[in-house]
């Protein structure tokens, strides 16, 4: 059900340091055409750095594993895109629909293709009412049983960070802050919570010693946003608590409650939540890249 585009199946054969990329935060994440801007200048950064992307997103019943400029224009704008988690993977390519990937079909396509490392935004977690709505990412069980690295500006500032902390530990998912000993909180720079701090290149140790266990889990390494472009946490709180009541009184559950609560805190800080999400997500595009080629050296 793989289909490679030229530049990775390239890649490939000549063993080159790859890095996959999500699509779901093209469709679903960001706003026309920032969202464009955006999955381009990611390709960009990590081949500067000396690393192959690999977009992937599922059209015309195939799982591709890199995008086309024409590919990447049609997910940012054609209507009903579907937001695809492994529970629609089979549905949407049986049905040869046009499929955006989330953190967990990206990490499960790319470990299918032999690709060890992932750029994302920020992963998906424990959502905070969680007794009420047992609302729990599938990224999260996903990233149990695929063997990658994916690197993201922690897990989306919206969620029950700690307890995603604890459930991570559960399932086996290690995580590790980049040069940093603060778990980062996505939109602002840090937590309160406590990380190892890692390199590019203990990163790349760290899956180069993977190869010899028989352990399927994910590692996650967590960089925190660039300074210049950090939201404020006091002020991003608010938001987001108005944005977590404003979807109640909407009963917006399931899987539209993370493209509902980004959109809205993105016009509740006049866009400099989506100038944050851009930003963290070109760092962790280069980080990615970092230690893909530090793997591969
Ligand atoms: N990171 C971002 N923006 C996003 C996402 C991540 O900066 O839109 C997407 C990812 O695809 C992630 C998904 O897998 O949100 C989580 O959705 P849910 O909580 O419904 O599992
Ligand atoms: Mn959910």
């Amino acid at each position: 059900m793989l289909h490679y585009s030229p530049e990775v199946t390239d890649a490939l054969l000549h063993n080159k340091p790859i890095v996959a990329l999500e699509s779901t935060i093209i469709s679903h994440g960001m706003p026309y055409p920032e969202n464009v801007e955006m999955a381009r200048k990611a390709e960009r950064i990590i081949r500067e750095e000396g690393a192959v992307p690999a977009t992937i997103a599922l059209m015309d019943g195939k799982i591709k594993i890199g995008l086309t400029e024409e590919e990447i224009e049609r997910l940012a704008q054609e209507e009903g895109v579907v937001k695809t988690s492994t529970r629609d993977l089979a549905g949407v390519l049986a049905k040869k629909q046009t499929g955006a990937t989330t953190v967990a079909t990206t990490a499960y396509a790319a470990d299918q293709a032999g690709i060890r490392f992932f750029a994302t935004g920020g992963l998906g977690g424990i959502h905070r009412n969680v007794a009420e709505h047992l609302d729990i990412s599938a990224d999260l069980t996903t990233l149990a049983h695929c063997n990658i690295c994916v690197v993201s500006a922690g897990i989306k500032s919206i969620l029950d960070v700690p307890k995603t902390l604890e459930f991570m530990e559960t399932l086996g998912i290690a995580v590790y802050g980049f040069e940093t000993e603060r778990y980062p909180g996505f939109y602002f720079q840090e937590t309160t919570l406590p990380v190892e701090s890692i390199s590019a290149q203990e990163a790349a140790d760290i899956m180069k010693v993977k190869q010899h266990l028989n352990l399927s889990q994910a590692i996650h390494v967590a960089a925190p946003i660039p300074p210049q472009d950090a939201m404020d946490k006091g002020e991003i709180e608010t938001i987001i608590n108005q944005a977590l009541r404003e979807a109640d009184e909407q009963h917006i559950t399931g899987k539209e409650i993370t493209p509902f609560l980004l959109s809205h805190i993105k016009q509740e800080t006049g866009g400099a939540s989506l100038t944050a999400n851009l930003s963290l997500m070109y760092n962790n595009a280069r980080i990615g890249a970092k230690i893909a080629v530090a793997h591969h050296q």
